[in-house]
């Protein structure tokens, strides 16, 4: 086993490697960039060496500096965890050159999977099963129509060196086949420089089912059972579960060997996945080989009992894998949800900021949290922006969902906004407790899952209220303890009136709507700051009211009527300098965020980032498409611009009906946060 391993990766993939090694007794060299100083892998490693700026491109992807940081540090070996240069086979023999172990597959198994068609022309050798189709070297669009009648319609045309969906097109009929044949090649070589296609019959709502396989170099290769990633967003993963939900016994054999038949193929050695699409059927179809650990590998862990960091770091280091096929099994049902910093309100654009408060569940027995963040941490623009991930496991897959319901209760956090409420309501539609999953669930349950900027509701801000009552209590003691005469009538925070009962209006924005709750009290002689007694009027309606503040993180026991719960009301400065006001008890999971109303509160279009005339870009990025031309007519909701920022594109819309005055950006263009991108003169202007 390695002495020492360095971790080329960040975030929560770097401290999961560093937590198995430090298991093993391996010690860890870490790596971070400028924006990584203080980050929490960082603080869990034996030793850590900077690596350069925040961006990427001059970090974590710079083979080199990670060669030279394992070659100053003695690190025998390199973890290249996922993403970043883990399936970059130059850099895996860039380490074998410099005598260091890639602790991954050998660089021809890598590249062997790099290409599409040549991927599909290895599995048909190795008789796993494709999808009827054509993936061959002429091109000529008289031959791939006739092949698109062969297969039969509906057909797919995927560019061969696409992935991700990037470069798919569906075609229903053979009149529009030639059409979509010369789109698809001319978007392959605009995003791949390699105008190559396959077609292939097109299956409907298909499921995303891989296979975990591990082989040694002992000539061992075996199959940690399937997990099914059919719940996607937009080619991204969003929930996956182990075992696959509906799979039989006899299908798991079939796609288990078929998955090892692959990596034999291509000589694997290490940690991969086979990815297959089945068909409602159950048929299954060789999709793409990922030959690195992937993101939601805990799932199989779970269901197995299994480390897969410790195997990668044992046969990385010429050991048999400690277990055989006959020894694995499965046990229960787990699910991985990924917590992400996005904001559902616009569009799923990642939302980057300061984790003002971060509580994660508790790992336990049926709970685990991988994460590479703390409260405090920044999410910012230069990397993924993945908050956590969240694993349950239970006997079954209903005991396992309730878990995960539990779980996603137990999750806040202010200071991003998150996709906890899309998680949640997934977690809880029926569809998907019946295990009806396919890669359309979110598409066609839209409606139901996808939330919508709602207003509070009453409870919220009842809460919210007392909560604001309760900080006045603090900041009014801190007040009088400063003061030369802390007794005076000046520090009361009872809503003292010289012609009348006690009373105070709190004015609260939430969605479009303003709501005034009063706040009406008995004199009361003492200054309390930890308990508030009063009656809330709000919407017309009363309700006696109180709160006893429990701990610091503010928490408070609250009474509305005759209802008694915890709530948890977390206050923060928004980017705009605006209060916000995060309310989490027993209701929507994620929150409920109110903004408080004062004088000086700014637009929320400025917040927005739209003001003036024009639109800005939201984070820093490069621009990739300019949709539109100067002085061209657009209507509201328009793509005007497309971004790519974060390894996603976005696509910037227009604001509303209006003209395109000027472009200030071309394709190509890095921008800054906040730059101007375009002059926009609104239709009503
Ligand atoms: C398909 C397909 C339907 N029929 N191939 C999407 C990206 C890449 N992983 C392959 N993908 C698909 N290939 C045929 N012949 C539907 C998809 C697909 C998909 C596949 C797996 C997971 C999510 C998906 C989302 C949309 C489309």
């Amino acid at each position: 086993m390695f002495g020492k391993i360095l971790v080329a990766n960040r975030g929560e993939i770097a401290c999961r490697v560093i937590r198995t090694a430090r298991r093993l007794g391996v010690r860890t060299v870490a790596v971070y960039s400028d924006a990584d100083r203080h980050a929490r892998h960082v603080a869990m490693a034996d030793e850590a060496v900077h690596i350069g700026p925040a961006p990427a491109r001059e970090s974590y992807l710079v083979a080199e500096k990670l060669i030279e940081a394992a070659r100053t540090t003695g690190a025998e070996a390199i973890h290249p965890g996922y993403g970043f240069l883990s399936e970059n086979a130059a850099f895996a023999e860039a380490c074998a050159a410099a005598g260091i172990v890639f602790i991954g597959p050998p660089p021809a198994a890598i590249r062997a999977m790099g290409s599409k068609s040549e991927a599909k022309k290895l599995m048909e050798a190795a008789r796993v099963p494709l999808v009827p189709g054509y993936h061959g070297d002429d091109q000529s669009p008289a031959l791939l129509a006739r092949e698109a009648e062969r297969i039969g319609y509906p057909v797919l045309i995927k560019a061969s060196a696409g992935g991700g969906g990037k470069g798919m097109r569906v075609v229903e009929t053979p009149a529009k086949f030639a059409e979509s044949l010369a789109g698809a090649q001319r978007e392959a070589k605009a995003a791949f420089a390699d105008d190559h296609v396959l077609v292939e019959k097109y299956l409907t709502r298909p499921r995303h089912i891989e296979v975990q396989v591990f082989a040694d170099t002992h000539g061992t290769c075996l199959y940690l059972f399937e997990r099914d990633c059919s719940i996607q967003r937009r080619h991204q993963k969003v929930i996956e579960e182990a075992p696959a939900p509906g799979m039989t016994a006899e299908r798991r054999k079939a796609m288990g060997e078929a998955a090892v038949s692959a990596a034999r193929a291509i000589g694997y050695v290490g940690a991969g996945t086979v990815e297959f699409i089945a068909d409602p059927s159950g048929a299954f179809y060789f999709m793409e080989m990922n030959t690195r650990l992937q993101v939601e590998h805990p799932v199989t862990e779970m269901i197995t009992g299994q480390d897969l960091v410790e195997w990668q770091l044992r046969v990385a280091a010429g050991e048999r894998m400690p277990l055989t096929q006959e020894e694995l099994a499965i046990k229960g049902h787990a699910f991985e949800v990924r917590l992400y910093a996005e904001d559902p309100s616009r569009n799923f654009l990642p939302s980057v900021g300061r984790l003002v408060h971060l509580a994660l569940p508790r790992d336990r027995l049926h709970v685990r949290v991988d994460t590479g963040v703390r409260s405090g941490d920044s999410v910012t623009p230069y990397y993924d922006p993945m908050i956590a991930k969240i694993i349950v496991h239970d006997q079954d897959r209903a005991a396992a969902l309730r878990r995960l319901r539990q779980a996603l209760r137990e999750t806040e956090v202010v200071g991003v906004r998150t996709n906890t409420a899309l998680l949640a309501r997934i977690a809880e539609h029926p569809a998907f407790a019946a295990g009806e999953v396919d890669t359309g669930f979110i598409e066609r349950h839209r409606a139901e899952v996808i939330p919508r900027a709602e207003a509070a509701d009453e409870r919220a801000l009842a809460l919210a209220t007392l909560a604001r009552l309760l900080e006045w209590r603090q900041e009014a003691q801190a007040r009088a303890a400063q003061s030369p005469d802390p007794a005076s009538p000046w520090h009361r925070v009872d809503g003292w009136r010289l012609n009348g009962a006690g009373h105070d209006d709190i004015r609260w924005k939430s969605g479009e709507r303003e709501v005034i709750v009063t706040a009406r009290y008995q004199p009361a002689d003492a200054l309390d700051t930890d308990t508030v007694d009063c009656r809330l009027e709000l919407d017309g309606t009363q309700m006696d009211a109180s709160a006893v503040r429990e701990g610091t993180d503010g928490s408070f026991r609250a009474t509305l009527g005759t209802t008694v719960m915890l709530a948890r009301v977390i206050a923060s400065t928004a980017s705009d300098g605006g209060r916000d006001y995060v309310v989490f008890a027993g209701g929507a999971p994620g929150g409920q965020t109110l903004r408080l109303v004062d004088q000086r509160d700014v637009s929320a279009a400025e917040a927005a980032g739209v003001h003036g005339g024009g639109l800005t870009a939201p984070m820093p990025g490069k621009i990739i498409d300019v949709k539109v031309r100067d002085g061209e007519t657009v209507s509201r909701g328009q793509p005007v611009i497309v971004l790519e920022a974060m390894k996603m594109e976005h696509t910037l819309l227009a604001p509303a009906d209006g003209t395109v005055k000027k472009t200030l950006y071309a394709a190509g263009d890095q921008v800054p946060e906040g730059a101007d991108l375009v002059e926009f003169e609104p239709a009503e202007a």
